[in-house]
């Protein structure tokens, strides 16, 4: 059955601009849109009819970069730095990374799934239809499979598209201690063969920095995914400049991420490859980071912008990606209109998925959100809370916190 969603106005993210069709209809035939436009030019259909009572609607949300699946938590390291500690000497002594892949490998795959879970759902419920997931605190091959097994998990049990990335490369587990060479070996051969094998792995992932990988094992891990053709992404120019951002657009990676440290050279690699930027601003806010990401020369380059929550119990434990619109454009200078195509158009390009997702056009995902708000710069200006919403996902409505069409609410 046809439905018609009316009474409405759409920022339909096309193109990554706004977009805007006022007094709109969206017609929806299953889980995709089967036209979009002004509601006196909506087809005559018999369907079912929708009032949205003027709301505006967006795309669904896309968090493209979050380590959602963790056990325990962190809040005795951000008391530890704001008692002068950095983030860096926390690592060196045992701390960062190395606490959360402790706890997150003597959690159950249940225990996990559950805290993650209840983090999706608040996602979900903030207007998030897709979001991605990293391993990372596994380390090992049982305790990564148990990661991304609980992102597919999530995937099928919550009205959530959810991409799984590999990120094994992310920490020096302690059993390698002093043999980073071998654990990446470990990764190449018998890890990621293993997981992508096993149908867990979307995309894969490494942190290029100091205190993780260089840029010589980072190019070692892509070239295996590369092998198994699978897409890659980096986290890259966090706390220092190694160039990870050029190497990740020589493998024509989905995305480098963070880029707080990245050049102008940097910005015209990936603007060549295609590779989206996705800033973090979670986590430079967090950090107390002073050096910014150089906006105006992915501008200047064209390098598509994504924004996400890099939602993680260590340097961003970001439960809100709205927030992250703030944050965005009072950290980072972004407009509201380049942070809701952070979170749209520009996020599905940084999963590859933008052919189904990401903007409000014919032959696309039926994932939207109605917002009850005036105009949409209110996404991107309200701090955190929650905004009155109906999740709308393949077509249907999974979530509402204003209307009810007799249909049950997520509990
Ligand atoms: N960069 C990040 O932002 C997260 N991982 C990474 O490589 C932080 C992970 C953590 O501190 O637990
Ligand atoms: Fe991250």
């Amino acid at each position: 059955m046809n439905k018609l969603w009316q009474h409405c106005h759409v920022a339909t993210m096309t193109g990554g601009k706004y977009s805007i069709i006022e007094d709109a209809a969206i017609l929806t035939h299953g889980g995709r849109i089967e036209w979009i436009g002004p509601r006196v030019a909506a087809p005559e259909r018999d369907c079912e009819r929708i009032d949205l009572e003027g709301a505006w609607v967006t795309p669904g949300l896309i968090d493209c970069h979050t380590h959602l699946v963790f056990g325990g938590d962190r809040s005795g390291e951000f008391e530890a730095r704001l008692e002068g500690a950095s983030y860096a000497e926390i690592a060196a002594r045992g701390g960062g990374i190395a606490s959360t892949v402790r706890a997150t490998r003597e959690a159950s795959e249940d225990a996990l799934f559950e805290s993650a879970r209840a983090r999706a759902v608040g996602l979900l419920r903030d207007g998030v239809t897709v979001l991605e997931v990293k391993s990372g605190y596994g380390l090992d091959l049982a305790n990564e499979r148990k990661m991304l097994r609980v992102a597919r998990r999530l995937g099928e049990t919550l009205p959530l598209t959810v991409r799984a990335t590999c990120l094994a490369a992310h920490a020096l587990p302690p059993e390698y201690a002093n043999r980073a060479d071998d654990y990446i070996a470990f990764v190449c051969d018998e890890m990621l063969p293993a997981l992508i094998d096993e149908g867990l792995v979307d995309a894969v992932d490494a942190f290029c920095e100091h205190l993780a990988f260089s840029p010589q094992q980072v190019e070692r891990v892509f070239l295996a995914a590369q092998k198994h053709g699978v897409p890659v992404k980096l986290h890259a120019e966090q706390l220092s400049s190694l160039h990870g951002s050029t190497l990740a657009a020589r493998y024509q990676a989905l995305s480098a991420d963070h880029l707080e440290y990245m050049t102008d050279d940097d910005a015209a690699a990936m603007a060549s490859a295609g590779t989206v930027a996705v800033l973090l601003p979670g986590a430079f806010y967090m950090l107390r980071e002073t050096q910014l990401p150089p906006v105006d020369a992915l501008r200047r380059h064209g390098v598509p912008v994504a924004l996400a929550s890099d939602l993680n119990p260590g340097t961003s434990p970001a439960l809100s990606l709205r927030m992250m619109l703030n944050l965005g454009c009072t950290l980072f200078r972004l407009t509201p209109e380049e942070a809701l195509a952070g979170v749209t158009l520009h996020a599905a390009r940084a999963l590859g998925l933008h052919g189904s997702h990401g903007s409000l056009e014919a032959g696309k995902a039926a994932d939207f959100v109605a917002w009850k708000i005036g105009r949409p710069a209110e996404l991107a200006y309200w701090l955190g809370g929650s905004l009155p919403n109906c999740v709308v996902r393949n077509g249907e409505v999974v979530t509402t916190s204003v209307w009810q069409y007799g249909l049950t609410a997520l509990r």
